[in-house]
């Protein structure tokens, strides 16, 4: 074998918020990277553009290609095509609660999609050269059966997208023993980014925070306050996806940080880092978050007028429209196996990946800020 050749990725989900970021990795490691991308009206690749190469270029080390994971040829095509070392199945319909609206397509693509990408490389013939890396998740502890969750912690899982990963862990694992395959599944817990989808609670956060200290927002409906969740930086769960993949024999890990806390918490450790102090009151629905204290010193640093932050003002309520059929209450994850087997340590912890998230949303909202001030049309309200 030529130890000079790079190493070939293939990347489904490259789009995404991990892709990105694996991407990034994978390219600084001297791989090829293959993408999958699917068709969309509007543009989608925001988040890798920074990446992209001229396809005129003769050489190339980071290449894309049209594919869904809910069509079969075009997985065994591609993979035909490029006959990765690695594939990182990262493409999912990865929003639990529209899962509940989409269940059947969220099978298709997280369940089904996990088996065409595994029977393709069975059916080509590369099950002994190809790794594959599944992406699934702390999802799958669902109704708490023990804490703190880890590789032997059973699962229940309490939304159609968590039983759509439940299909693509154990297919993994299936394929693994029949086929003596080397594929692997990475039970990562939450990890966020500035780059998080718009429509996860953190990023929803973050950036109603920012908008909210501009003065281009009142407040932020959100659902369930108590959920707690194990948060931690995408950057540093890619880098684990890639250690799963080195190892000398195919296993399973959890990724998480060991720390827990409530979406209550995570909006108080939001505004605190613009100075803002937020206290919740009432119960369930009619919980709300109040700001009762402002550091004018950390606003006058970041530049936020004074008189957008005004006490009393509600800026947080509960909207029970955003509460989920059936919720996963507590995940608090035990990285163990990890650290001791991977050598993986998160170098990111919570405060820090507010702080992360916080500034980035500010910038942006500095420039809708700006928009709108020429009067132009502002940003997309995400919820
Ligand atoms: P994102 O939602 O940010 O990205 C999902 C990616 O999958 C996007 O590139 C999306 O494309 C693509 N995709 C969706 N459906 C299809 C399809 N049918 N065919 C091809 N591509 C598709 O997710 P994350 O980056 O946050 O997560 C990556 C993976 O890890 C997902 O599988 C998720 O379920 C899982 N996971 C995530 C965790 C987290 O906390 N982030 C924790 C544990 C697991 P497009 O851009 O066009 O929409
Ligand atoms: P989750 O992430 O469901 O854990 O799945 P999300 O950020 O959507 O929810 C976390 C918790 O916050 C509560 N919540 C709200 N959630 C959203 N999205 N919007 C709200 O307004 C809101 N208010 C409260 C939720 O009820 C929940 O308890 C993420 C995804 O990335 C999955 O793909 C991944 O598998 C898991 O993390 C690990």
């Amino acid at each position: 074998m030529d130890t000079n050749k790079p190493k070939v990725a293939f990347v489904t989900g490259i789009t995404g918020q991990d892709g990105a970021y694996l991407a990034e990795f994978l390219l600084k490691k001297g791989y090829i990277v293959h993408g999958l991308k699917r068709r969309s009206s509007s543009f989608n690749t925001d988040r890798i553009d920074h990446l992209y190469q001229d396809p005129h270029l003769s050489s190339r080390n980071f290449i894309l290609h049209y594919g869904d994971l809910t069509d079969s040829t075009n997985i065994i095509r591609i993979i035909q095509e490029i006959r990765p070392d690695e594939i990182y199945n990262l493409a999912a319909q990865s929003h639990v609660k529209v899962s509940f609206d989409t269940p059947e397509y969220t099978a298709n693509a997280d369940g089904i999609g996990t088996l065409r990408i595994l029977d393709a490389v069975r059916l080509l013939g590369l099950g002994a050269k190809t790794r594959i890396y599944q992406a699934s998740t702390s999802e799958l502890y669902g109704l708490v059966q023990a804490v703190p969750q880890s590789e032997t912690t059973p699962f229940y899982p309490r939304s159609p997208y968590a039983v759509a990963k439940l299909y693509g862990y154990w297919i993994t694992v299936n394929y693994r023993e029949a086929y003596n395959m080397f594929a692997c599944n990475g039970i990562l817990f939450n990890h966020e980014s500035p780059v998080r989808g718009e429509t996860f609670v953190t990023r929803k956060i973050t950036r109603a925070v920012a908008k909210i200290a501009l003065g281009l927002q009142d407040k932020l409906f959100l659902g369930n306050l108590s959920a707690r969740r194990d948060w931690g930086h995408a950057k540093d769960y890619v880098e684990a996806m890639w250690l799963i993949l080195q190892q000398e024999k195919p296993e399973d890990f959890v990724i998480a940080t060991g720390v827990t806390t409530t979406v209550r918490d995570f909006v108080r450790m939001a505004f605190a880092e613009l100075g803002i102090e937020v206290e919740f009151s009432g119960k369930d629905a009619l919980e709300k978050g109040v700001i009762i204290d402002r550091d004018e010193g950390v606003l006058n640093r970041l530049g936020i007028p004074v008189e957008n932050i005004k006490l009393g003002q509600t800026v947080v309520k509960v909207d029970p429209a955003y509460f989920r059929p059936t919720e996963v209450d507590l995940l608090i994850g035990d990285p163990a196996k990890a650290k001791t087997q991977l050598g993986w340590e998160p170098k990111f912890t919570l405060p820090m990946l507010v702080e992360d998230m916080v500034a980035s949303d500010l910038q942006l909202m500095r420039k809708e800020e700006y928009l709108r001030k020429g009067g132009f049309q502002s940003l997309n309200y995400f919820e």
